[in-house]
């Protein structure tokens, strides 16, 4: 829908042809089929060829493609499904997964579902176009082939949940795939490091090919500092349950997470739920365990991850795929109009506030840069970085050790050290923003929370300035404050600037602290930096 931002790299037409060609001739006469009763589930190869077949017949939305390789060398299909699909535009994007656990077959029969809902509805039905072309839409059917074509070999179930790939050390097959991501990998509650369980979490996070080619999937979505991917499910079985983050603690709102998401990831769980007639709960809920998916998404990416169990029992056979995947429909859909704006479910307050140009409650990495000329002169330790930072005191406190928002903010010299100039600013020092492109409307503004605090000492060759970097590299003073002799305890404030006159344009934005003499003392700290909606 909006500008093109850059080319994907994609399978071209004539590469997604000889992929398919070759699929062919690599598959066996007769792949390995389901159990007699479930001949409904699609193996690895039914899988395969179908997704082929349906991109091949909607090549203007479907980009077909592979995330990596499984342990035995199977591809990790995916595609991607949008308007415009070949250009990376500047659109919410979505994803989903099925099966991490291959005896859980249910997935891939849903992640199918949802492509054919797409590409069926795109031209006819209006709230699919609509959603077609407004999101980009990526899906990894089958995330475990290895286990799932092990769970049904030789015409019967295996009940196998691993992937299949060896342990050093081990004669034990198989690493529990969401134990294996590396967001608080570790031991707890329902993970084990025991090669022989059935939770196994590997020997090292990301160890699995598997966990390795989503991870590079994610971070491939980072565009100009920023993940893509706002939403996203994990389809597993079973129980009916919409589960939300975290699963490592039974807090409901730990440091890694803020207020706002914890309202907004439970507000949408809970709608989601409504609509399928799961259970609504925090994934720890069920029980505690690390290394998952939707923990690694929304720890690392803040993507307002969630995982579906389906399914109320083992079936007797495929005569439920189409009501228990159906009976799914409203919640992707919902999920995937939400992803524009999440926090929009909070309220009108919070959907102006957090789902303009540019939001950073600064908990993530998004892309800022400290010393973007090379000209600061502050020493390493005293200069700008994301952390949380340590309360310092002199005369009052000074730097705070709480954040507006989570856990942490843009800070000069995080640490406290032995004595209150120990990581002092000493210099100067400034961080620059990804590129944001400010749509052309007026009444934009640029909203900060910050601490600008100092000694007695202070003098006017103390500041801190915020500044728009304009497209032609035009720089503008728009918030500035200096120093004086007075001591200034640090206190939390909030500054709102017009965007008017950068409207339609890609800026950057720039803070920059000065501390003018090596005798004093200057704090400063920043967090929640936004440019609101258009009012
Ligand atoms: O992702 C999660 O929230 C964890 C639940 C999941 C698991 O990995 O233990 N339940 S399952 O194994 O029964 N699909
Ligand atoms: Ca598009
Ligand atoms: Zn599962
Ligand atoms: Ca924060």
């Amino acid at each position: 829908m909006r500008p093109s931002r850059r080319a994907l790299p994609r399978l071209s037409v004539a590469l997604a042809v000889l992929l398919m060609a070759g699929l062919g001739a690599a598959a066996p006469a007769r792949g390995t089929e389901f159990p007699k009763g479930w001949e409904g589930y699609h193996s690895y190869t039914e899988l395969t060829t179908e997704i082929a077949q349906v991109a091949a017949a909607h090549p203007d939305i479907v980009k077909l493609f592979s995330i990596g390789q499984s342990y035995k060398g199977r591809q990790l299909w995916a595609v991607k499904v949008s308007d415009n699909v070949g250009v990376d535009e500047n659109e919410p994007e979505v994803l989903f997964d099925g099966s991490h656990h291959s005896d859980e077959h249910m997935g891939v029969e849903m992640t199918l579902h949802i492509f054919h809902w797409l590409v069926d509805g795109y031209g006819t039905d209006p709230r699919i176009t609509n959603i077609v072309n407004t999101r980009e839409i990526y899906i990894v059917f089958l995330v475990n082939p290895d286990g799932a074509e092990y769970d049904i070999h030789g015409g019967r179930y295996w009940f196998w949940r691993k992937n299949r790939q060896a342990t050093p050390g081990s004669t034990a097959i198989g690493t529990d795939l969401n134990r294996n991501y590396g967001y608080r990998w570790g031991l707890g509650g329902r993970t084990s490091s025991n090669p022989l369980a059935i939770t196994y979490h590997g020997p090292r996070p990301f160890s699995a090919p598997e966990t390795r080619a989503m991870r590079d999937f994610l971070a491939s979505r980072v565009v100009d500092g920023r993940q893509q991917i706002r939403a996203a499910i994990s389809f597993h079985e079973l129980g009916r349950l919409v589960m939300w983050p975290y699963g490592y603690t039974l807090t409901d709102i730990p440091a890694d997470m803020t207020a706002d998401d914890h309202a907004a990831l439970a507000r949408i769980g809970r709608h989601m739920a409504t609509t399928n007639g799961y259970r609504p709960e925090q994934a720890s809920d069920l029980y505690i365990t690390r290394g998952t998916t939707k923990d690694y998404e929304y720890g690392t990416y803040r993507i307002f991850a969630y995982t579906f169990e389906m399914s109320i029992k083992d079936y007797p056979d495929d005569s439920k795929i189409a009501s228990e995947t159906g009976r799914n429909r409203e919640a992707v859909l919902y999920l995937m109009e939400r992803a524009g704006c999440p926090y929009a479910v909070l309220g009108a307050a919070l959907r102006i506030a957090r789902c303009g140009a540019f939001d950073d409650d600064l908990e993530v990495a998004r892309g800022w840069t400290v010393n973007p000329d090379g000209t600061d002169t502050a020493p390493a330790a005293g200069r700008f970085a994301r952390a949380d930072p340590a309360p310092t005191s002199r005369f009052g406190s000074k730097q705070l050790g709480t954040a507006t928002s989570g856990r942490d903010v843009l800070v000069t010299g995080s640490r406290a050290g032995a004595k209150p100039t120990a990581s002092d600013l000493d210099g100067s020092s400034t961080v620059r923003s990804a590129a944001i492109d400010l749509p052309a409307t007026s009444g934009q503004h640029l909203t900060f929370r910050y601490v600008f605090a100092h000694d007695a000492a202070s003098t006017s060759a103390d500041t801190f300035k915020a500044v728009v970097e304009a497209q032609d590299g035009t720089r503008t003073e728009v918030f500035g404050l200096t120093g004086k002799p007075v001591d200034t305890d640090g206190r939390w404030r909030s500054a709102s600037i017009s965007m008017d006159p950068w409207a339609g344009q890609t800026v950057h934005l720039r803070f920059e602290a000065v501390d003018g003499g090596p005798g004093n003392l200057v704090e400063v700290e920043i967090d929640d930096v936004r440019i609101t909606q258009p009012s």
